[in-house]
């Protein structure tokens, strides 16, 4: 092939009869691939229509809709790059975003439109359009007026597909750059890897705004033709009742334990069932095994990032060619996928033995090119040989199995979403009367991990624990909020003056799951 564009990759899986559903929404809406095939030309056609710089981005915060997915792949097939923004996300985020990345277009909802418009107008983006999860908006409005016969741009495999913003370790967010040949890569080691059949049905349930649910579950569907159900957003009932029709799902732990409290979760319900998925959060065991129970079924477990997308797995096949061990293994993430080479390094640098804990590091196709505009960052988060350090912890045992422990990244995974623990902290710290704080994460029992803050106040200040939390609800994306506030006197410190997270995270474990 050599156009490296990934669309054509994707368009060329798509089946021989155009006409046949490739996605049915909740609400009985159908999509041919014919219909995704003209309709994400028209929308390639508009964005060509505008004259782009090479490598512009199009930035997009949209509810999720069959006609976002369009515009994702659209964009691909024009050579620009995507940068999904989470819905939850507010002004202040959106703002911080759009400044760094100076999109060319942003595309949000009606009823964002005033205050997006001026974030994007200000960072000096010219085209602004809007994109309703009813399908109305002046991008499909716009795109009407155009061709639905498109040749997909040429690409490189080494050309930017999309942008991916994440926070790593420290400081403000940074853009993950995702090229062609790693998401093209990646797609074609999990349809491998995970077995995937012609007539697979995927239930899709997850926020396009992520890895999981926009390469992992889209990618994965359509590199095999494979239809999708679509659900706009996770419902643990509707998705059980979608079974009967569908063979694969893939979700975040928290989706998992939703499901799980419900009683028509069974055996008959999951029947016609292939293979669950898990991943973007630790796997309970708990979970594991209770899902094995209810629904037959063994969960499997996998390990990915932004930066990387998918980097190990549990086997699919009994007799598979890769894994030394056909078992899904309940707490652990499995093997190295394909072409992944993966590491566990002590603080000197050594190689870990078997069986003990270190730094998680990967190299492999699907590693991405480096943070947006960051080139010291890029070179602080890779190893003089061109291993990318995870900031995951986690060991390798004798058969090759691969389980994370810990992170050394301060991060909370709050039901399968990022939340850094030092931008909540920057607000809190801004608020006026507050000395000092430290947000911590902690167990819960619906989102696997939720945030703590503990806030020192200033001498006489009267803030309230609750209205610290309003505060950060009128700034900050509603995942993000921590679930609880303590206003204390003092912060627990080493001998260096160092907050002791750990002592924190010890005292309030029990608060959700006592
Ligand atoms: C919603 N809330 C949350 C979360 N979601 N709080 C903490 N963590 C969350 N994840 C807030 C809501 O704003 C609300 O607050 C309250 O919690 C209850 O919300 P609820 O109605 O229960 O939420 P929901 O709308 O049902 O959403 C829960 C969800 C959603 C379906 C689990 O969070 C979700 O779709 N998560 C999946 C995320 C994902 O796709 N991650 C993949 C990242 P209030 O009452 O104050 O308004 S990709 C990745 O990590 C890597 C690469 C990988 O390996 O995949
Ligand atoms: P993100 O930056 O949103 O892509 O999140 C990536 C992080 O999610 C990884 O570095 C891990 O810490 C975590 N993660 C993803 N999958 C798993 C998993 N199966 N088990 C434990 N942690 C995971």
């Amino acid at each position: 092939m050599s156009n490296h564009n990934l669309f054509c990759a994707l368009r060329a899986a798509f089946p021989a009869d155009l006409n046949a559903v490739a996605v049915e929404t909740d609400d009985g809406l159908q999509y041919s691939w014919q219909d995704l095939d003209r309709a994400t030309a028209m929308v390639a056609n508009l964005l060509a229509s505008l004259e782009l710089p090479e490598g512009s981005r199009i930035a997009v915060q949209v509810e999720k809709s069959v006609e976002a997915m369009v515009l994702y792949l659209a964009t691909l097939r024009a050579g620009c790059v995507f940068l999904p923004l989470n819905t939850a996300y507010q002004s202040a985020e959106i703002d911080y975003f759009i400044g760094n990345a100076e999109p060319a277009v942003v595309v949000c909802s009606s009823a964002n439109f005033g205050w997006v418009s001026k974030i994007a107008f200000k960072a000096g983006t010219r085209h602004v359009f809007t994109l309703n999860d009813d399908r109305t908006g002046s991008l499909l409005d716009r795109a009407a007026h155009h061709s639905d016969q498109n040749t997909p741009v040429e690409r490189q495999a080494d050309d930017l597909a999309a942008i991916l913003y994440t926070s790593g370790t420290t400081g403000r967010s940074k853009g993950a750059m995702l090229t062609h040949g790693n998401l093209l890569s990646n797609a074609l080691t999990l349809k491998d890897y995970w077995g995937w059949k012609k007539n697979d049905v995927l239930i899709h349930a997850l926020p396009i705004f992520h890895v999981h649910g926009l390469f992992v579950a889209i990618h994965g569907a359509l590199i095999n033709g494979s239809k999708m159900v679509w659900m706009s957003r996770f419902e643990p009932k509707r998705v059980i009742a979608r079974m009967a029709d569908a063979t694969v799902f893939m979700g975040v732990p928290t989706l998992y334990v939703r499901m799980l409290a419900e009683p028509s979760l069974t055996q008959q319900a999951a029947k016609n069932m292939r293979l669950f998925i898990a991943g973007s959060a630790p796997l309970l065991i708990e979970t594991f095994s209770e899902w094995q129970t209810r629904t037959g079924h063994t969960i499997l477990e996998r390990y990915g990032m932004s930066e990387t997308a998918m980097l190990t797995s549990n086997p699919y096949r009994a007799d598979t060619r890769y894994a030394k061990q056909s078992e899904r293994r309940g707490g652990t993430v499995g093997f190295p996928l394909p072409g992944v080479r993966l590491r566990v390094r002590g603080d000197d640098g050594k190689d870990m033995a078997v069986g003990e804990i270190g730094g998680i590091q990967v190299q492999g196709p699907n590693v991405f090119k480096g943070y947006w505009r960051m080139p010291e960052k890029t070179a602080e988060e890779f190893t003089s040989d061109g291993f990318f350090k995870t900031g995951d912890v986690g060991k390798v045992d004798e058969r090759g199995y691969v389980t994370i422990v810990g992170r050394s990244k301060d991060l909370i995974i709050s039901g399968g979403y990022n939340v850094y623990p030092a931008e909540i902290e920057g607000y809190i710290n801004d608020m006026p009367g507050v000395a000092e704080s430290a947000v911590v994460g902690v167990s819960h029992p619906d989102f696997g991990e939720v945030g703590v803050a503990v806030v020192i106040l200033k001498s006489g200040s009267a803030l309230q624990a609750d209205a610290v939390l309003g505060e950060l609800k009128a700034k900050l994306a509603n995942f993000k909020i921590p679930k609880k506030c303590f206003v204390v006197p003092e912060l627990p410190r080493n001998t260096m003056g160092k907050v002791q997270k750990n002592l924190l995270r010890e005292q309030y474990k029990g608060l959700f799951t006592a």
